[in-house]
């Protein structure tokens, strides 16, 4: 028996800031998001270096039945009058399900079916979102601070971003104080 105490990574869950670990970091830039909002020529005017999100992975095994813990940081801001948002994915293991908190700001969970078939769930501090199987899944960030929500997900579920070259179904845009859906 080995009688160590081992210390785990922590999670601060204010801010989302995770320590004490390996993490490996991916940083989205409005470079890297080409054909993914819908006004075309403001992405182009936008600061290609601007970071849109930061994806804070810990380092952990990878195989069957492990799961990895991440945090991703959606900054606020628009292109155009649309929101900033995450790529947005499948699994390419499409049967692998996933879990997102909302730990800090406000924003939406945009899912959509593979038949096309969309909801929108409101993220906040607390907010506990079971993903199933077989459905894509986006963040926006709707407010004026930085949208911050823990995953943890199958290490074998993978991300299949190329089905989704269509688009979301639904668009969420700055309307006034708050947001406004439209569809295609
Ligand atoms: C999350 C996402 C993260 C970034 O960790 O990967 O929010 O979104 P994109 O991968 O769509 O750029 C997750 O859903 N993992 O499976
Ligand atoms: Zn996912």
């Amino acid at each position: 028996m080995n009688s160590d105490i081992f210390m785990p990574s922590q999670l601060t869950w204010a801010t989302g800031a995770l320590a004490g670990g390996p993490l490996i970091r991916k940083t989205t830039r409005l470079a890297d998001l080409p054909g993914i909002f819908a006004d075309g020529e403001a992405w182009k005017c936008g600061n290609p270096q601007k970071s849109v999100y930061d994806v804070d992975v810990l380092g952990s095994p990878v195989g069957e039945g492990a799961l990895f813990v991440g945090v991703t940081h959606l900054r606020a801001g628009n292109v155009g009058d649309e929101f900033f948002m995450t790529r947005g994915h499948f699994h390419q293991r499409r049967e692998q399900g996933e879990v997102y908190f909302g730990l800090r700001g406000c924003g939406l969970l945009l899912l959509q079916t593979e038949a096309g078939d969309a909801r929108l769930e409101q993220v906040t501090a607390g907010s506990v979102h079971i993903i199933p199987p077989f459905t894509a899944h986006r963040l926006i960030n709707t407010g004026n601070e930085t949208l911050s929500s823990l995953a943890v997900w199958p290490s074998i579920a993978g991300h299949d971003y190329a089905a989704l070259a269509e688009g979301f179904t639904l668009r969420i845009f700055a309307s006034g104080e708050g947001y406004e859906v439209r569809h295609g």
